[in-house]
């Protein structure tokens, strides 16, 4: 029997979007997308959202998937990549749904990619000195996360927690199947162990404005182990595969 197919027009880049509950902020989102990244293709992954998220999208002329219940955010993107796969996407850029990232970065991370050869170019709000507001919590745990991708990967990873970043295929293609949360220190060292290149740029971002984040005080209290489990995991991973690069 055949495997599922993807076909369509495409161009080279496939900005994929994971979406819940956006219905306040996804409209605006795309409307940048198309004035910044005229070229690129679009898909939302929307992950079961109970609001007006699949309209907004649908009024918006763009694809998505829509999952029947939510699966979080880690499934959600494995679907959206499993798409690219599918169609050959070259680069994948991920981008966050509730405005928080500005879609005018999307091409001057493309462009990063390109100058430096790298695989993953993550959009980072902490090169160049930039500074991040959010809980203490939140702010210590990034450090924390930022130290040990250092260590681990000999390499200094200043915002590991960022969702926007543009991947090529051979850094998005592994993920597909792995044991990802949602792809931040995790999957850094991976790709570091895999041989794959990273870079960082920096980028804007804004507040909230509408909706919530995915990150409750609960699951910030969980983040660091779940975060150090799935590290070892992806570190046994990458060592019983062949470096990519
Ligand atoms: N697919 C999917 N996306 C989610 C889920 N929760 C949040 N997101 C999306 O992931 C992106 C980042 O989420 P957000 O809650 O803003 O994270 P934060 O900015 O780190 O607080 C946004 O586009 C959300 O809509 C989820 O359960 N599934
Ligand atoms: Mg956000």
């Amino acid at each position: 029997m055949e495997g599922p197919s993807v076909t369509g027009t495409r161009g080279s880049v496939l900005i994929l979007m994971p979406a819940f509950n956006e219905a306040g902020t996804i409209g605006m989102v795309l409307e940048r997308v198309r004035q910044h990244a005229r070229d690129c293709d679009v898909l939302v992954v929307n992950d079961g959202s109970r609001d007006g998220t699949r309209g907004a999208v649908e009024a918006a002329g763009v694809a998505q998937i829509v999952l029947p219940c939510n699966l979080g955010y880690g499934p959600a993107l494995q679907a959206g990549f499993r798409y690219a796969e599918m169609a050959g996407y070259p680069t994948v850029v991920l981008l966050d749904a509730d405005g928080q990232h500005d879609p005018a970065d999307i091409p001057r991370v493309l462009e990063a990619m390109d100058r430096s050869g790298a695989d993953v170019v993550i959009g980072s709000r902490f090169v160049n000195g930039g500074w991040y507001s959010g809980p203490l919590p939140r702010r210590l745990g990034m450090q924390f996360f930022s130290l040990v991708t250092g260590l681990v990967i000999g390499q200094r990873i200043f915002d590991t927690t960022s969702g926007f970043k543009a991947l090529r295929r051979v850094a998005y293609r592994p993920l597909i199947s792995g044991h990802f949360l949602d792809f931040h220190a995790e999957c850094l060292v991976f790709w570091g162990k895999l041989g794959l290149r990273i870079a960082e740029v920096p980028i804007a971002t804004r507040p909230r404005s509408d909706g919530r984040s995915m990150y409750s005080w609960f699951t910030l209290m969980n983040y660091p182990f779940k975060t150090l489990m799935l590290m070892m995991l992806g570190l046994m991973d990458a060592r019983r595969r062949r470096p990519l690069r």
